[in-house]
């Protein structure tokens, strides 16, 4: 029988050859080794994350909707060619907003990431006047650039 002699981790060390050699009792003791190949398997014991807790992605005022405003992507080191992350969105408030990332394992695993919105101002007021039409007395003798009001 081989036994661990600690806990393995797939995603340190996939594999182990160990070499196992027998020996009789003989007075002229024989013995014969073989080759084991030992795979650790996983467990999904990594928890998917993005690269950052919180985002601040940008995007401008009077965009039209559908407009791409981040494409989080997160990394999960377990090692296992079946392992999907998805996403969802959990809560949000007004242009903050909870992504729930997890990955497919069993038990699952999940983390959260925040992404708060910013949006930039575009220019898109012209400057008014408080009144439709001013109307002005200038004395006659007014100086060159004196203020008329
Ligand atoms: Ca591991
Ligand atoms: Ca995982
Ligand atoms: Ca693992």
């Amino acid at each position: 029988i081989i036994r661990t002699l600690a806990t393995l981790d797939l995603e340190t060390k996939p594999n182990y050859w160990l070499t196992v050699c027998a020996q009789d009792q003989a007075v002229v003791p024989l013995h014969s080794c073989v080759q084991v190949f030992i795979e650790v398997q996983n467990e999904n014991d990594n928890v998917p994350l993005t690269e950052d807790a919180v985002y601040y992605p940008s995007v401008p005022e009077s965009s039209p909707p559908n407009v791409k405003v981040l494409q989080l992507v997160a990394e999960d080191r377990d090692i296992d060619l079946l392992q999907q992350i998805s996403y969802r969105i959990t809560t949000y408030n007004y242009y903050s907003s909870k992504v729930l990332v997890m990955d497919n394992g069993d038990p699952q695993l999940s983390s959260t990431t925040r992404v708060v919105v910013q949006v930039e101002d575009i220019n898109d007021h012209a400057p008014e006047f408080d009144q439709k039409m001013y109307k002005v007395q200038i004395p006659a003798n007014a100086k060159i650039d004196q203020p008329l009001f």
